[in-house]
């Protein structure tokens, strides 16, 4: 029994150096070789739909930390399975170590901007890897039988002690050693990976101002300041939801930034930061972005001031052609996002954005370049860390999200979300505010009603008038007598529609119905 937790253990700290080994060279070679992090990209591009959704439903943003820590238990498993096999056939569990280096080099290279290169850390870690094993597994198996007293393993048959001994201050030298070597690789292995990280860049960059500007927003603008639980008119950057499949945030230099223009364009060019920098051109504007994996009621939406370069301006002016019905977006780790050519060109605030929120973009939120329109759900239009624009159709080709599934054109719904009193939240009766947020992009919000249980539906107030494309705050002061109580909202957006009650998931197009909350009044 001791024999095999020990055999368990030499797995997992074998395991363990060849990570460390792995981090230490991904820290010299480029950070995206790094087994952890190629392993957990490729097991998202393989991840069957539903299963994607369900993780951004559970997990939200969180969902990259969950993938990487499901990842290590995998491994930690496999691990020990690797030691249990090596105890009794030394090469089958060396193969196994093998086997593990393997899978990270063939996603490492499998990367868009993989190289023969990030092939290293995986190879160098699984040689290591072995060998660690090696030496940690033979203390379990010497050949004669060992110091240690037969009392203190009362368990095991004496036969097979006498076959193979267990060197117990072997296994603890060799143990202890391996356990440091991986502590430290691994951990000078992440330090160096931050020399590749451009937060300092970004830092050091100073916003051009826009030729534009946003109107500044009036203090009252913002019902929040009065209602505890509304959410703020302007969402923070770091409050900002994030979706994407990058376990590890691009890291683009400045310096090296380009903007490739290929396809139906009058001409193919390539702009750099400092080209979109320098532009007379630029427009601030007031934008909510959402989420078709948004459900009801749900938060996969932000309202941000985006600074950037018009769109339809800069389309028009490289020569877009008639015929080119969709912009297929590619960002440096290999997303493509296929945005409609007529919305990209007629959206009036559409821009290649810049800067959120009075900083150049986060890293997280696509730094340097990412695209906002207006009205198109983020899955269809808001490439970040944009490295490229093709002019096609939508018949030459299918983008990341539609070859999953998801709708071609995905124009954001009409939707209303009731912040507080939160779902099942009890309070004591009496007047309380019922508040929340709606948003109809490029049309703007006529209307929000409410109804209380089977009352009226009555019009809340609206916050004023910002815009078409932020969301609108409402609030409705409601006297909750004692009991329990279902609250539901519905807007009207500006152009007559009536949010419809029909309950759509999100998957492919986004959802809909009325968002309600059940509460209880003291
Ligand atoms: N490169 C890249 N861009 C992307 C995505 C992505 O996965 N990769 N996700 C899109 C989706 S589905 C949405 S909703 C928005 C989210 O932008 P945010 O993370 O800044 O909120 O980014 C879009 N742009
Ligand atoms: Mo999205």
């Amino acid at each position: 029994m001791l024999r095999r937790t020990l055999a368990g253990l030499a797995g997992l700290l074998g395991a363990g150096v060849a990570l460390g080994v792995a981090e230490l060279v991904a820290g010299i070679v480029g950070a995206g070789s790094s087994p952890v992090v190629a392993v957990g990209n490729a097991a998202i591009a393989l991840t069957p739909q539903p299963v994607k959704e369900f993780a951004i439903r559970t997990f939200g943003s969180n969902d990259k930390r969950a993938l990487v820590t499901g990842t290590l238990i995998v491994l930690a498993l496999y691990a020990v399975v690797v030691g249990l096999v090596a105890l009794r056939r030394r090469v089958l569990g060396e193969l196994g170590v093998v086997l593990f280096g393997l899978v990270g080099i063939v996603a490492a290279l499998s990367r868009p901007s993989g190289t023969t290169l990030d092939a290293l850390p995986s190879f160098l870690g699984a040689v290591v890897g072995v060998a660690a094993l090696r030496a940690l597994v033979a203390p379990l198996t010497r050949p004669s039988p060992s110091s240690e007293p037969p009392a203190e393993e009362p368990g095991e048959p004496g036969t097979l002690r006498e076959r193979t001994g267990l060197d117990r201050r072997g296994f603890l030298v060799s143990g202890g050693v391996a356990l440091g070597a991986a502590v430290v690789a691994g951990g000078g292995g992440r330090l160096l990976q931050r020399r590749f990280d451009v937060a300092s860049q970004r830092s050091a960059l100073v916003l051009p101002r826009a030729a534009s500007p946003a109107p500044a927003l009036p203090r009252a603008a913002d019902l929040a300041r009065d209602v505890p639980g509304l959410t703020p008119l302007v969402t923070a950057n770091r409050d900002f939801y994030r979706v994407d499949t990058a376990i590890t945030v691009p890291q683009i230099p400045p310096s090296s930034y380009r903007l490739a223009l290929t396809g139906r364009f009058g001409r193919r060019a390539s702009f750099t930061l400092d080209d979109l920098y320098g532009r007379a051109d630029l427009v601030e504007r007031d934008v909510t972005l959402t989420c078709v994996s948004n459900e009801v009621g749900g938060t996969l939406a932000g309202n941000a001031r985006w600074l950037g370069v018009p769109l339809g301006a800069f389309l028009r002016e490289n020569g877009l052609g008639p015929d080119a019905t969709q912009l297929v977006c590619r960002s440096t780790d290999g997303m493509t996002i296929g945005a409609s050519a007529r919305a990209a060109l007629d959206t009036p605030d559409a821009m290649l954005a810049i800067g959120m929120n009075g900083e150049p973009l986060p890293v997280e939120h696509g730094f340097p370049v990412r695209m906002i329109i207006p009205g198109q759900y983020g899955y269809v239009s808001a490439c970040k860390w944009l490295a490229g624009i093709e002019a096609t159709t939508y018949e030459a080709y299918d983008a990341y999200w539609v070859g999953q599934g998801w709708a071609r054109q995905g124009p954001i719904r009409l939707a209303s979300r009731i912040d507080t009193p939160a779902p099942l939240r009890s309070f004591a009766a009496g007047r309380r505010a019922i508040a929340g947020v709606a948003w109809a992009q490029t049309r703007g919000i006529r209307t929000v009603e409410v109804k209380v249980d089977d009352g009226a539906w009555t019009a809340a107030r609206l916050a004023p008038d910002q815009g078409a494309d932020l969301w609108r705050q409402w609030v409705l002061p409601y006297d909750f007598r004692p009991g329990s109580h279902t609250i539901a909202v519905r807007a009207t957006a500006a152009d007559g529609e009536l949010q419809t009650d029909r309950r759509a998931a999100p998957f492919p197009a986004g959802a809909t119905g009325w968002h309600t909350v059940t509460v209880d009044a003291r």
